[in-house]
This record gives structure tokens, C-alpha cells and sequence, in this order.
């Protein structure tokens, strides 16, 4: 559906990505290994059995790729800092790396005078293997305290260059596939086949639990000593958010679809807006889950100065009629409900695309957004939207580049936002996943998700996709080009 809603000229567009997923360089300057250095090595971790050591070597193309990403007619970007980089001992007190800061502040500069505005993730998996080893990560409380700490770190050195800070990435997805699934790193799970240690009925919770704690304890520390009453100043979590529809308009189905969002995004959204986990993950979780003491509701509670959503796709949602694959973690969390890509009447709701679990469904994210502003009242950025071409890997560089499928993603999921943005719902924010193609986790190489296509065979060379083009002309086309040009305006311009 098309629309002719117009962008405001201070909305933000651009690209988004991560550290270990394209800086590279796993020992340079001092950087100590992360947990997705070490788990990776292993090949049977990955599906092409790849490494994260390359990345898209970021950390000596930055230049290159800034420039780039210039051209493309962003002003956003959205990337991660390297806890091992910055705080190689990972631990409180521990040294801070003075090139890696270095390094960080020649990105940001360089950001800075190409006029990029940039959205930094503090975490985004790649935590110190020594934590790890030492405590169990994430699993130990411990945690809290050193990510507090680096956190300060990072503060204190990035914050006169930095307005928009995100605190953890996904903690819904960290704690799902690290510690109950043991599809990425850390890697712990119940099934022994993949994993020798973990108890996956109970290990998530814990460490979303403590992601959460952490959250909030960075949050109110940026609050009190940094933010200084600067309102431009601020700091959200960024939580997965796929939307469910109901698969009928039964009561059963109905209900399944809420806790489909329960117990997936609002496990975190919740807490933070109103100071604790929603009622149907309590009912499902029973003892399992941990308690949040009303002191900690109250550092948990209004801990996001806006609702940061990465968001992929949509699903079919009802009550489960089929029996549960014993060995399927990842649904056993919320055995009850069933989700699919296929309608009640067996209908696909869309497409393949390039990998099984991400599909076109645009109406999904229009749902999602009305969905997100009833319930929680606060502004919408949206810190990754992305889809993967069917076969995108499998063909030749050149064939790869005309990426109309993703174009179609794209466009169709932005004019849901416009329409929204028109409708009333505050969306501030659009980073699409990814500036690059780069080490998806558990795909490795194999998944590519880039608006800039990387020959990973050829010196890691960068050509823009077609979907690059499409978007900076998308987004030109419907953004106000200044202060105090309205809509209609703007609309003339655009019979022109
Ligand atoms: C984001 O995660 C990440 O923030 C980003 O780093 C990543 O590269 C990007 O998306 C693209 O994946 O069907 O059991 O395999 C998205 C996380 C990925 C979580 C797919 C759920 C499917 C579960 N989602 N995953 S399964």
C-alpha cells in the first residue's frame, strides 16, 4: 500500500550494525577475546562452519564504509562498541584500552563531519570471554557491576559525541538462544547433543533477569552523571518485537497472540515501562521466574526513554493443537501456542525469503506500531528492520545486487510507517539491517542481510546493492527538507 505521508525533517534514517559482527580484528590493539570469538571457532557452531574473526573488516575499512554509507543519504548509524575492546579484563576497575577508545573516537568523528547522527549500542553479545569462564556471564549477578562499569567507561569517554545510546541488544533473543536454545554463544542448553552444560528450563530467565537489572542500573547512572539535563541525551533498550496475528477471531486464538507478545517482547518491554514482567509470563514461568523486589521495580520501572524495536517479520498465531518436538527449545519456553507463515485456510501469509524464520508481511509492523504506542505511550524508534533475498548467497555478485525482493521488503515496511506517522503514532527513527552483509551469528557468512553486498572471496570488497539506491531515493523523496516545511509542501514538490 502507498502512501504520501511525509518523513519530518529531523526523523532519522540509516543503517544499522554491530561490532562483532563487522569489525574483524579479533586481537588488535589489545582486545581481549568475546565469547562469540571463542564459540565460533568451533564449526560445528556455525552453519558455514566460519569463523567471526574477518567480519566484514570494519575496523580498517571504517573509512571506506562511512563514506559509503554517506553516499547512500543516511543521517543515522547505528553500531556497537566492543566491551573486550574497551575493557579487555572486562572487570570493574580493569584498564581501559586507550587505542580502542582511540579507534572508537576516530569512527565517531569521522560520523560526525560526514553529519551522521550515531545511535551507539553498548552491548551487543560479545561480552569477555574471561567473564564467562570466570562467573558464568550473564548467569552471575556479577555481571551487573562490570557492564555498570564499562558502561561508565564508555560514558566518560564517547559522551560528548554521543546524544543516542541503546544499553543491550535484543536481551529477549541473548538470553533465548545463549542460554535455553544454545544456537549462539555462549551457547548453554539442556540437550546435551549441543551443549554439556546449561538447564534450559530456567537459565534464560535468570540472565534476562539480570540483562534487565543491568539495563536499569546503567540507565539511572547515565541519568544522574551524564545526561545533565540535556533533553537530546538519551538511552532506551532495544528489545526484539515480531508481531503476532491471531489466526482466527477466537477467543483461544486471540489470547495466544497476546501471549506470543507477553512472553517475547513485553518479558522486557513490560518491566521496564511499568516496573515488571507482564501477568501471562508470570502464570507460564510459575517459580521459575525470578522476582523483581520493589526497590528494583523501581529502578526497572521507566528505564527507557523511548521504545527501540528491532523488527522482522510476522507470524500466525494460535493455541497448540500439534504435539511439541521434545528437542524444540526454542518453543518450549510457551508450549501452548503454535506459530505460522500459513493462514486458517492454509494460505500462505508470504513468500520464502532467505532464511526459514523471516517473511514480507507488512501489515504485521503497522499492527505492531499501533500496538507498541497503545500500550506503552512513549516514542518509536525502530533500531533494525531487514530481510534476506531467497538464494541471495547462492548466486552470482552481479545477479545478487539486484535485490528487488529486499527493495519490496523495504518500501512496503516503510510505508506502514508513514501511514502510522501520519495516523499519529510518534516513529522517530528508521535503521534498516544491514549497511553491510556480515556474520549473521549462527548462519556465519551464509546469511546476508547488506544494502552493501561483501565479496567475502575477493578482499572483502563492498558493492551497493540496489536496495541502497532504492531506499536513499525512498527516503529523499518523502522527507521534509527543512524546518517549517509542511506536508503539503512537500507534497507539491513531489508532483513536480
Ligand atoms: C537481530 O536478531 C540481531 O540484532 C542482529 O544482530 C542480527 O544480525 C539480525 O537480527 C538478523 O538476524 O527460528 O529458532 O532460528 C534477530 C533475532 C533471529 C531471533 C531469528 C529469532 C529465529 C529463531 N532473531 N531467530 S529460530
Amino acid at each position: 500500500m502507498s502512501t504520501t505521508a511525509t518523513f519530518p525533517s529531523d526523523f532519522f534514517f540509516g543503517y544499522a550494525t554491530a561490532s562483532a559482527q563487522v569489525e574483524g580484528a579479533p586481537n588488535a590493539d589489545g582486545k581481549s577475546p568475546s565469547i562469540w570469538d571463542v564459540w565460533s571457532h568451533d564449526p560445528s557452531h556455525i552453519k558455514d562452519g566460519k569463523t567471526v574473526d574477518a567480519g566484514t573488516g570494519f575496523y580498517e575499512k571504517w573509512r571506506e564504509d562511512i563514506a559509503l554509507m554517506k553516499s547512500y543519504g543516511v543521517n543515522a548509524y547505528r553500531m556497537s562498541l566492543s566491551w573486550p575492546r574497551i575493557v579487555p579484563s572486562g572487570k570493574k576497575g580493569g584498564e581501559a584500552n586507550a587505542k580502542a577508545i582511540a579507534w572508537y573516537r576516530d569512527v565517531l568523528l569521522e560520523l560526525k563531519a560526514n553529519g551522521i547522527t550515531p545511535f551507539v549500542t553498548l552491548y551487543h553479545w560479545d561480552h569477555p570471554q574471561s567473564l564467562q569462564e570466570e562467573y558464568g556471564g550473564w548467569l552471575s549477578e556479577k555481571m551487573i557491576v562490570d557492564f555498570e562499569y564499562y558502561s561508565r567507561v564508555c560514558f566518560e569517554n564517547f559522551g560528548d559525541l554521543v546524544e543516542n545510546w541503546f544499553t543491550i541488544n535484543e536481551p529477549n533473543i541473548h538470553s533465548m538462544h545463549g542460554y535455553k536454545t544454545g544456537q549462539q554463544a555462549p551457547g548453554r542448553s539442556s540437550d546435551r547433543k549441543i551443549s554439556p552444560e546449561g538447564d534450559s528450563s530456567v537459565e534464560h530467565l535468570v540472565v534476562g533477569h539480570h540483562l534487565l537489572l543491568a539495563h536499569a542500573t546503567v540507565v539511572k547512572m547515565y541519568r544522574e552523571e551524564f545526561k545533565k539535563g540535556n533533553e537530546k541525551r538519551q538511552i532506551a533498550l532495544v528489545v526484539n518485537a515480531n508481531w503476532g496475528e491471531p489466526m482466527d477471531d477466537t477467543p483461544e486464538s486471540i489470547l495466544a497472540a497476546q501471549v506470543f507478545f507477553d512472553c517475547n517482547s513485553g518479558w522486557f518491554s513490560d518491566p521496564i515501562v511499568f516496573g515488571d514482567y507482564p501477568q501471562t509470563l508470570k502464570d507460564i514461568c510459575g517459580d521459575k521466574l525470578p522476582q523483581f523486589t520493589e526497590e528494583e521495580k523501581k529502578l526497572v520501572k521507566g528505564s527507557t526513554d523511548f521504545i527501540a524495536i528491532n523488527h522482522y517479520t510476522t507470524m500466525m498465531i494460535k493455541k497448540r493443537t500439534t504435539p511439541l518436538d521434545p528437542s524444540d527449545q526454542w518453543n518450549s519456553f510457551v508450549p501452548d501456542i503454535e506459530t505460522s507463515f500459513f493462514d486458517k485456510d492454509g494460505k500462505e501469509i508470504a513468500p520464502e525469503a532467505g532464511l526459514i524464520w523471516c517473511r514480507t508481511v507488512p501489515w504485521g509492523f503497522g499492527k505492531l506500531l499501533d500496538y507498541l504506542w497503545k500500550r506503552y505511550q512513549l516514542p518509536i524508534y525502530i533500531s533494525e528492520n531487514g530481510i534476506t533475498c531467497p538464494n541471495e548467497n547462492d548466486i552470482p555478485r552481479e545477479e545478487a545486487l539486484h535485490d528487488d525482493f529486499r527493495i519490496n521488503y523495504f518500501t512496503t515496511y516503510c510505508d506502514q510507517m508513514a501511514l502510522k506517522i501520519s495516523e499519529g503514532v510518534p516513529i522517530k527513527c528508521y535503521l534498516a539491517w544491514a549497511f553491510t552483509d556480515n556474520y549473521e551469528w549462527q548462519e556465519g557468512y551464509s546469511a546476508r542481510f547488506g544494502v552493501t553486498y561483501i565479496d567475502y572471496e575477493d578482499g572483502l570488497k563492498r558493492y551497493p546493492k540496489d536496495s541502497a539506491w532504492a531506499l536513499k531515493k525512498y527516503f529523499e523523496e518523502r522527507t521534509a527538507k527543512e524546518e517549517g516545511i509542511n506536508d503539503e509542501e512537500g507534497r507539491d514538490r513531489r508532483c513536480d
